[in-house]
């Protein structure tokens, strides 16, 4: 990935600080590639790198990582063709049935998620969804708070890999269960905002199979030097489109045979 990096190291660190403040201070800034047209997606993933990097010297903790834009609803609704992965700390959790502050988001969205959780460290290229299988010690239900800091949620796909896939929080809950006890490709999931059915859909919808995420997030891991530890907590990708929340919103995502997750906005 790195021979098609185009920028430098200069203005990789300029694009970091400046999406390092849009997060920690929660505002919008215009898309990157309005300034630099010519970034690649390698560019994308050096600048979250360096951000990585950052946050880990301030002593957040890596706790996993995400697949993004995984379902051809999301790929429709952003407006984009590949997936992306983006990397997750312990300052992104939060319990279940909390509240949750928006007054530190720009504009977060909602997505119902399968999170996988890593007995075993997996190492690509070449993984594929058997070995994700066979490496992952539980499932369990979440749900991803999702904020781009690009103004009106409008990027590209350089841009929102730079932005760490637009994580923001998250919230795993439900009940926790071993694969071999499901269909991980059928389990049907309803989003619920205010009491009312806002969105619905199957876990199929992540490319076929939410491993199939996970063995591509392994490889875009390979990619970048990195594998995925065992331990880790790993979103496979929302399931239907992102819904906007505000404060006085409350959420409870449905999952088919793995609980409810529910969280509310303030
Ligand atoms: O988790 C996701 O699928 C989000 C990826 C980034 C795109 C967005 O902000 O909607
Ligand atoms: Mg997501």
């Amino acid at each position: 990935m790195s021979s098609n990096l185009t920028l430098s190291r200069e203005d990789i660190v300029r694009l970091c600080e400046r999406v390092e403040g849009a997060q920690t201070r929660a505002y919008a800034i215009p898309k990157l590639t309005d300034e630099y047209p010519d970034m690649t997606i390698a560019d994308g993933y050096a600048v979250q790198s360096e951000l990585r990097r950052r946050f880990i010297a301030k002593g957040h903790k890596l706790v996993g990582w995400k697949a993004g834009l995984t379902s051809k609803a999301k790929m429709q609704q952003m407006g984009v063709s590949v997936p992306s992965i983006g990397f997750l700390t312990d300052r992104m959790a939060r319990p279940e049935s909390s509240a949750i502050s928006t007054s530190d988001l720009v504009h977060p969205r909602v997505e119902c998620e399968v999170a996988f959780v890593m007995k075993e460290t997996l190492q690509g290229p070449g993984c594929t969804a058997a070995d994700v299988l066979a490496a992952t010690d539980y499932v369990l239900p979440a749900v991803e708070i999702i904020d781009s800091r690009f103004s009106g949620f409008k990027f590209d796909l350089a841009s929102v890999i730079a932005d760490n896939g637009s994580s923001a929080r998250f919230v795993g809950g439900g009940r926790a269960r071993y694969v071999e006890d499901l269909d991980l490709r059928t389990l049907g999931v309803v989003m619920e905002k205010n009491g009312e059915i806002v969105t619905l859909g199957a876990s199929a919808a992540v490319l076929g199979h939410p491993a199939e995420a996970i063995a591509m997030l392994v490889n875009i891991l390979a990619e970048l030097g990195e594998n995925l530890p065992a331990g880790s907590f790993v979103m496979s990708g929302g399931i239907t489109e992102a819904i906007p929340v505000k404060p006085g919103d409350s959420i409870v995502a449905r999952f088919q045979e793995l609980g409810s997750v529910s969280m509310r906005f303030v």
